[in-house]
């Protein structure tokens, strides 16, 4: 928990944008027309219940701070349940942050976390069937998503409800800016401060010198590199207490697939996908992954797991293969997209399995 989320008054939320204290305030919603543009509500108009909660489900509040920052909008929901948690995916250019995000959502919305007791609902009805309709179902039917354009303005991509075993229901949404944004040291990522969780992706490509990665390195004219300039840009933009930042972090070492041969990411990779959620296994695979890069890998690649006290690592594939020309002829196949995910609610408080955080962290 951040210094400022501890001090919140009930009712209080950050703002996700602005970082700003809001307070859910009927007299200032509005809802998207079909131009996505956003006009005035008038709630008092609603006196029936039911329809009422479903406007209200759909309905955005604008954030009375507009000082320096364009006007945004922050949808109801994330006002009127729990405590939220946002994630937001780290890492340059092209290592997979959208696609593992895409596989990550999708898994959850095949119910993937029910055997952990939580469900899940939209955050946005909308905005979710857009999400569903551009990401998930375009890589589901072959097609490789296209690189995150850049932004002036950074907003999160996709939210959910989760419910956990107490019923206690919690917003969390995920940011997925462009590795060129990420690399930004401006206004448009203040948003980082505020952020609870942070998902590294590392691209073998990048970070592993290992002679069978040379021909898809040099498809795509890419060369091993002692370090990622996103990871860099946003762990010296976090704030520290006492040396460390305190956010939970995954570090995900992605299209593990280009590694499937490869021990011990052969192993891992073989591994059922519905996993207990074991703290011991969590701390081998860590373990694993951290053996792993410190091999294979510049030092600077383990920076994210030496900034916090919160890290767990993992080997991950959104796609199961490489693209030919822009598609997956043979389809997708993710595996082990859920893991870090499932970490990172466990370290934020979303899973009651009883998971010792402290002990997820590896003893090296
Ligand atoms: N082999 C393999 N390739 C992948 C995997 N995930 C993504 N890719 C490929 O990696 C490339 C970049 O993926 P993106 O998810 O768009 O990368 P990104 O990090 O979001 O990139 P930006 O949006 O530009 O920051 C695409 O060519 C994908 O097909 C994977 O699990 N395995
Ligand atoms: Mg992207
Ligand atoms: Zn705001």
């Amino acid at each position: 928990m951040s210094g400022t989320t501890a001090q919140l008054e009930h009712g209080q939320v950050i703002c996700p944008y602005c970082l700003e204290i809001v307070i859910y305030d009927e007299r200032a919603l509005y809802v998207r027309n079909d131009k996505m543009q956003y006009e005035r509500l008038d709630i008092t108009k609603h006196t029936n219940p039911l329809r009422r909660a479903d406007v209200l489900r759909g309905a955005f509040q604008l954030c009375g701070n507009t000082e320096g920052v364009a006007h945004h909008y922050i949808p109801v929901p994330y006002l009127t349940h729990g405590r939220p948690l946002t994630v937001a995916m780290v890492g340059t250019s092209g290592t997979g942050k959208s696609h593992l995000l895409t596989q990550m959502i999708a898994e959850v919305t095949d119910g993937g976390l029910e055997p952990y007791g939580v469900i899940w609902q939209s955050l946005n009805p909308t905005d979710h069937s857009v999400f569903i309709k551009e990401r998930v179902a375009t890589l589901r039917a072959g097609e490789q998503l296209e690189a995150t354009a850049q932004t002036p303005f950074a907003e999160f991509v996709e939210a959910l409800l989760l419910t956990g075993t107490d019923g206690q229901v919690r917003p969390v949404a995920f940011f997925d800016l462009g590795g060129e944004d990420l690399v930004r040291t401006d206004a448009l990522l203040r948003f980082l401060l505020g952020v609870d969780a942070l998902v590294f992706v590392v691209d073998p490509l990048l970070a592993c010198a290992l002679p069978q990665l040379d021909e898809a390195r040099e498809q795509y004219g890419l060369a091993v590199s002692k370090s990622d300039p996103a990871f860099e840009t946003v762990l010296d933009r976090l704030p520290r207490e006492g040396g460390y930042l305190d956010v939970a972090m995954a570090l995900v070492v992605g299209k593990a697939d280009l590694l499937r041969f490869e021990p011990p990411v052969d192993r891992w990779l073989s591994r059922p996908a519905t996993d207990p959620l074991d703290p011991r296994r969590l701390r081998e695979e860590s373990r694993d992954v951290y053996a792993f890069l410190r091999h294979h890998a510049g030092p600077a690649w383990l920076r994210p797991f030496d900034s916090t006290l919160r890290c767990t690592l993992h080997f991950a594939s959104a796609t199961g293969g490489q693209p030919t020309h822009g598609r997956f002829p043979h389809g997708v196949r993710s595996h082990r997209v859920l893991g870090p995910l499932l970490s990172i609610l466990a370290m934020c408080g979303l899973l009651d399995e009883g998971v010792d955080h402290r002990s997820s962290r590896v003893g090296m």
